[in-house]
């Protein structure tokens, strides 16, 4: 449930973190995960079916984002597509205030130009959770973005079971050697706090993390 301030705007929990009073409840938590989706889902895959136009750089305008929103989710206004953006707990969007317009963050299968997004990175070692009939093409291919524009890495075990879970309920758990990723030439970037992407990760890079869980 995100919740709204009078005087420090929305926010994520029971009290406002910057004067503790309870304020007013802005949206629910079934609410916010349905816009969260859509808005995921059309600025990654399906702009253009709902009259976006992003740039090459995957921003579209904020009040047209706004418009098509609240035709689609009638709770939908300023200040709930603001929160939702904004508070996003996986740094989903980039909101660019000054030029009133947003982008997804990571994740696109539409073409864009995300080189400006996050930073290069040079992590020893990343996860990936997938599902357990995807090992054996895995193994041959290497991860391959298959529909996005790149490959998703976690930097941590429980981050990359819980991307696995939406794949299977007992996904497997695929240790990635960056540091040998990097020698290959295949630069990692840091897209948001626990998320990084690559173009692709050869075979001989990935290996089953069987580890006690
Ligand atoms: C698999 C979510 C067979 C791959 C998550 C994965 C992430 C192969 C599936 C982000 C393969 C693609 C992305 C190969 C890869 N043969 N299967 N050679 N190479 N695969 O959903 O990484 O919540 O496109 O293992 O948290 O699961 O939406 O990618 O299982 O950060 O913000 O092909 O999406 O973020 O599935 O998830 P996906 P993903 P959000």
């Amino acid at each position: 449930m995100l919740r709204t301030c009078p005087s420090h705007g929305a926010f994520e929990g029971v009290r406002c973190p910057t004067c503790g009073h309870q304020s007013r409840p802005l949206l629910g938590g079934g609410q916010r995960t349905r816009l969260s989706k859509f808005l995921s889902g059309a600025l990654r895959h399906f702009p253009g079916d709902i009259g976006l136009e992003p740039d090459e750089r995957g921003f579209v305008d904020a009040h047209v984002l706004l418009e098509v929103a609240h035709a689609r989710y009638d709770f939908v206004d300023e200040e709930t597509i603001e929160a939702v953006l904004t508070l996003d707990p996986k740094g989903r969007f980039e909101v660019d205030e000054e030029a009133g317009r947003v982008r997804a963050t990571y994740g696109h299968s539409i073409e864009v130009d995300l080189s400006d997004v996050g930073q290069p990175a040079r992590p020893s070692v990343l996860y990936h959770g997938t599902a357990p009939g995807n090992l054996a093409s895995i193994r041959e291919a290497g991860l391959v973005p298959m529909g996005r524009q790149e490959v998703h890495l976690s930097p941590d075990v429980e981050t990359a079971l819980e991307v696995g879970r939406r794949h299977a309920d007992r996904p497997v758990l695929l240790r990635v050697e960056a540091e040998g990723l990097r020698q290959a030439g295949i630069e990692i970037r840091r897209r948001a706090a626990t998320v990084y992407t690559c173009e692709r990760v050869p075979p001989r890079f990935v290996e089953v993390d069987d580890r006690d869980r």
